[in-house]
């Protein structure tokens, strides 16, 4: 592990022994890994600590709600009182899974408000949020695998707890795609192993996220792969739209296109992909590369939206429309940049 970091985890662990309401946040929308981290190190602080609390902004897929502690966790849209009043009693508030406030919306203004020393464990680029306490590396897998690095080191127990383990496997396996990209690093796998002697269930997990569709979702990516998908063959590049006809058709709920994106980068020299969701309000758009193109510097410039260099976000207020279209043109003049 990195030095600085070694040292960043020796301040929390101080500050973790002089304060007492301890707050977890993360991103809006939050995916296994932020699902993961959150209920990884709260099952951990648990263990010695009585007051922790995971507050996200928004609701999250159902297929995420199996981990031990899941039902403490509260929901800032729905339950607006309750999350801001314990935000504000705070003392420490750990940001996990993302660096910058703006990302967690409407719990961004509490959020800046707060006294509480802020702790950020997060493996996003360019980190925009000011910490007290910062284990940020851009280089591993997950938030996961930093929150394993920060209890390890903290050595409160000989062991983590079988629940922690479980969450921190969880994030470690989504962010990677089941350990297909973003792993090169022997690091990762050693901290797998050390999760599955303490127990983590590695099958049980891998039916939870990977073996629990249901029919419509297959369904829906029936439809993108045959209806949905373009493929570029002179830019390397494909891309899914789910329109409002297909939403409507197989009743899509919040998480069903979930991976979708990486679909495409399963063909022979495809190199960038997307995914366009036409929403009521806006259009979500997902972006994945393999090899040197930054998508996460792509969305930026275009689409409202950031991440990591093979993996990013984005969204539009335009129609589908325009909206493909704009992608037609950016591709067309980024298209030497599209390699392996
Ligand atoms: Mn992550």
């Amino acid at each position: 592990m990195k030095e600085s970091l070694t040292t960043q985890i020796d301040k929390l662990k101080i500050c973790l022994e002089n304060k007492s309401n301890i707050v977890i946040t993360v991103h809006r929308n939050p995916d296994g890994d932020a699902i993961g981290s959150s209920l990884g190190l709260y099952n951990y602080l648990k263990s010695f600590h009585n007051n922790v609390n995971i507050i996200v902004p928004n609701a999250y897929p159902q297929d995420l709600h199996f981990l031990d502690g899941d039902d403490t966790v509260i929901n800032f849209d729905t339950h607006t009182e309750l999350s801001t009043r314990i935000i504000n009693e705070a003392d420490i508030l750990f940001v996990l899974d993302y660096n910058d406030i703006t990302r967690t919306e409407d719990m961004a203004p509490i959020l800046k408000d707060s006294k509480a020393v802020k702790v950020l464990i997060d493996h996003h680029p360019n980190p925009v949020l000011e910490a007290d306490i910062a284990i940020s590396d851009t280089s591993v897998s997950s938030t996961c695998e930093l929150v394993y690095e920060a209890c390890s080191r903290m050595d409160y127990h000989n062991m983590l707890p079988k629940s922690s383990a479980n969450a921190l496997y969880l994030g470690i396996m989504t962010d990677t795609g089941n350990f297909r990209h973003n792993c090169n690093n022997p690091r990762t796998f050693e901290i797998v192993a050390r999760l599955l002697e303490a127990g983590a269930e590695k099958d049980m997990i891998t039916g939870q996220i990977f073996e629990s569709y249901t029919k419509n979702r297959m369904g829906l990516m029936g439809y993108c792969l045959n209806d949905g998908m373009t493929v570029l063959d002179e830019h390397n590049t494909a891309y899914i739209v789910i329109n409002r006809e297909a939403i409507n058709k197989f009743n899509f709920k919040k998480g069903d296109a979930e991976g979708f994106v990486n679909i495409p980068l399963s063909i022979k020299n495809v190199y960038f992909s997307a995914i366009f969701i036409e929403f009521e309000q806006y259009i979500k758009i997902s972006f994945r590369s393999r090899g040197q193109f930054a998508v996460n510097k792509f969305s930026n410039s275009y689409f409202n939206g950031g991440g990591h260099r093979n993996a990013a976000g984005g969204k539009s207020n335009s129609s589908l429309t325009d909206t493909l279209n704009k992608f037609l043109e950016k591709v067309k003049e980024h298209s030497d940049e599209i390699y392996y």
